[in-house]
């Protein structure tokens, strides 16, 4: 174990042992199904570099911030907008976890059935391992789902500085109302958190930067539409994973470096897998590090998965805020514009998302649908048979998948997944 990063998790208070069991099972996840990949781009070993530094450098940065005079804010949803966050100097890191942790004493606190999303996080926490949870100077959970909701309630008596936002559940005026509200309202939390008071010109550029990390996504999901795919599922979900994690400006970069390569890469012809590998879309709940099962057995199993429809993917990226506005409530009517549109299945209706997976199931030439989902999640399972029969209407092939983050099914997956794709060809 590095002594300089051991002392600095001793000074966030972390449980040295716990931790160093969950590091190792992120190094042999990130070993046996990342660095077991053939044929990737160059550029991701950046990524590898930050996956290996996730709760080392990375943190020593927030740390530094932090001593600098600056906040950090740690959030589970992407309803948190993050421009608001920047233009107070403060960052925004995502707190959502992949893997499943001291699941024995989440059980004392939460029913057992609580999804995937929920349980870890209270795991993290409670086996104080995660580095971000301990760093954040502010904690934000949002009243998305019912699970979200009540258990924000008890996460509240484990973490100092909790705040929860009103997220509405219909996309009507007052809907629009509500979270417009609800983004001053966290607007005012975030200018007592960090003493800075955010006027427009601040706003302005926190949208900049975040727009252009936005762009920089969409330029790779549109590398991801040539057929041979340039990069690996596996490889593209790291990018959106880090996404929530890194310094935005570094991580802008070194995704319109990694872009570069795959422009080269599709000019002569080349790809992470051999051209007709069956492409295809993933849609559904949002994979955090280090939940890698799917798409690893997806594209070990025959075939390339070339998008998202996921939070941690194209929902979480599409769109950008309009930045013309000048005065502070027109930026704020941008920003609430913009995140206004994210078709979680927390809505109620919520059809956008439906013509969302189609417009990209033609735009990225996919073979298939595969909907993915975590057991227990109520709003994406039932959400997922009105997609299935919407699909299958169409001709779409399409699978649903309902799993969890143990390996005990992987067996069973591979064997329906690989019937699946012989279906597709
Ligand atoms: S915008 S998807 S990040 S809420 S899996 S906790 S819904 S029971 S994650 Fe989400 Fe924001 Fe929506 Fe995206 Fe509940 Fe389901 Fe658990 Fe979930």
């Amino acid at each position: 174990m590095n002594e300089r990063w051991k002392r600095m998790w001793e000074g966030l208070g972390m449980d040295l042992e716990a931790h160093d069991a969950l590091l190792e099972v992120l190094r042999k996840g990130y070993r046996d199904i990342y660095l077991a990949q053939k044929n990737r781009p160059e550029g991701m070993g950046y990524f590898d570099f930050v996956m290996s530094e996730v709760h080392g450098l990375r943190i020593k940065e927030l740390l530094d911030e932090k001593e600098a005079g600056r906040k950090v804010i740690g959030a589970f949803c992407l309803f948190v907008p993050e421009e608001i966050v920047r233009a107070a100097d403060a960052t925004l890191v995502g707190l959502c976890a992949g893997a499943d942790f001291a699941t024995e004493e989440v059980e004392k606190l939460l029913p057992r059935n609580t999804c995937s999303l929920i349980k870890p996080a209270f795991g993290f926490k409670l086996g104080k391992v995660c580095p971000y949870i301990e760093s954040a100077d502010m904690v934000v959970g949002e009243n998305t789902c019912d699970g979200k909701k009540k258990s924000y309630e008890i996460l509240n008596d484990l973490v100092p500085n909790m705040y929860v936002m009103d997220i509405p559940q219909m996309k009507s005026a007052e809907g629009r109302a509500l979270l417009k509200a609800e983004y001053l309202r966290f607007k005012e939390a975030v200018e007592k958190l960090t003493g800075t008071t955010i006027d427009a010109p601040r706003l302005k550029k926190g949208i900049e930067v975040v727009n252009k990390k936005r762009k920089a996504i969409h330029r790779l999901s549109g590398l991801r539409k040539a057929d041979p795919a340039p990069i690996s599922g596996l490889d593209a979900l790291l990018a959106n994973q880090v996404y929530f994690y890194d310094d935005p400006v570094r991580f802008t970069d070194s995704i319109n470096k990694i872009c570069d390569e795959l422009e080269a890469r599709i000019d002569k012809g080349e790809g992470a897998m051999p051209k007709g590998t069956p492409r295809i879309l993933i849609s559904g709940y949002p994979m955090a590090v280090p939940n890698w099962k799917l798409p690893w057995i997806i594209e070990t199993a025959g075939a390339v998965v070339v998008g998202e429809e996921s939070c941690v993917g194209e929902r979480g990226t599409r769109n950008l805020v309009d930045e013309s506005g000048s005065t502070l409530d027109e930026l704020i009517e941008a920003i609430v514009d913009r995140y206004f549109k994210i078709d979680c299945a927390i809505f109620t209706p919520n059809r956008d998302r439906l013509d969302h997976i189609l417009e990209m199931f033609e735009a990225y030439q996919a073979d298939g649908v595969i909907h993915y989902c975590l057991q227990f999640c109520q709003p994406y399972l039932i959400e997922s048979m009105v997609i299935e029969k919407a699909l299958e209407t169409k001709n779409i092939p399409v699978l649903r998948i309902e799993t969890d983050y143990t390996s005990e099914d992987v067996g069973q997956l591979r064997t329906r997944l690989e019937a699946f794709f012989e279906l597709i060809k």
